[in-house]
């Protein structure tokens, strides 16, 4: 089984997206996990038409794969919670029409905290300091569980600004929390949310948040992804600096 692995997209799924179609069809890839943060970019989290415009291609996007009998699944970043919970932070939009909107597709589409693939645990930022999935993170989000993401989202790591020794699985610094708190229970691991120049592997500790722009929206990554094949994981390249280049050159973010 194949399994194409998503990161960090950040409003830019409509030029990110479309990397994959043909290495969908020609690796015949069998599943894709998004690894969360499908909202707000530096100097972008005033433009509402943007956040329709994204949402609404990877929806359809992933209704098209799943049409194609690829099982996509989707799972919560720190960046989504505040369009499901309208407690919305400096770097969200803050607009309840555009939150109702997200939230409906995100329900929809359904998405979860974490899910295990041929025994790598794949969450947003990780499990550190051997803390285990609660139950419900392997299941799909409803309305009952806002409550449990509020708590979830303010309690912040130390590594993000916050006052907990360890982030939890939604604010897990690779390198600050992982890294250095690590879990005997789960010693397989793939994030998002800490942005990496290529894809960085530790011990199988693996994160992949190469799509990621510094605040003045440059390039930090390289665009490379990884496929879980039968539990092995391969690196690819992607042409997605290109891309990205091309998109900033000429200012089509609108
Ligand atoms: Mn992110």
């Amino acid at each position: 089984m194949k399994t194409l692995v998503i990161p960090d997209l950040h409003l830019k799924q409509s030029f990110i997206l479309p990397i994959f179609d043909n290495l969908i069809k020609e690796s015949k890839v069998d599943k894709i996990v998004f690894l969360g943060d499908y909202f707000d970019e530096w100097l972008l989290t005033n433009n509402t038409d943007l956040y329709y415009q994204e949402i609404d291609y990877m929806y359809k996007w992933i209704i098209d794969k799943r049409a194609n009998n690829v099982d996509v699944r989707l799972l919560l970043g720190n960046h989504d919670i505040p369009y499901l919970t309208k407690y919305y932070r400096h770097y969200s939009h803050n607009n309840d029409k555009l939150s109702d909107y997200i939230k409906d597709k995100l329900f929809s589409l359904g998405i979860q905290i974490c899910i295990e693939i041929d025994n790598y645990l794949l969450s947003h930022g990780g499990y550190a300091n051997n803390s285990i999935p609660e139950d419900w993170h392997f299941k799909l989000l409803d309305e009952r569980d806002i409550n449990k993401l509020i708590i979830l989202e303010n309690n912040v790591g130390i590594s993000r600004g916050g006052t907990n020794l360890v982030g939890n699985v939604i604010w897990c610094d690779y390198d600050k929390d992982l890294l250095v708190y690590s879990n005997e229970y789960y010693p397989k691991q793939i994030v998002g949310h800490t942005p990496q120049r290529k894809v960085t592997n530790n011990n199988d500790y693996w994160c992949v948040d190469t799509f990621s722009l510094n605040s003045n929206l440059i390039p930090y990554g390289n665009g490379e992804i990884i496929i879980i094949d039968d539990g092995k994981i391969n690196v690819l390249k992607t042409n997605y600096l290109n891309i990205i280049n091309k998109v900033l050159n000429e200012n089509e973010f609108i």
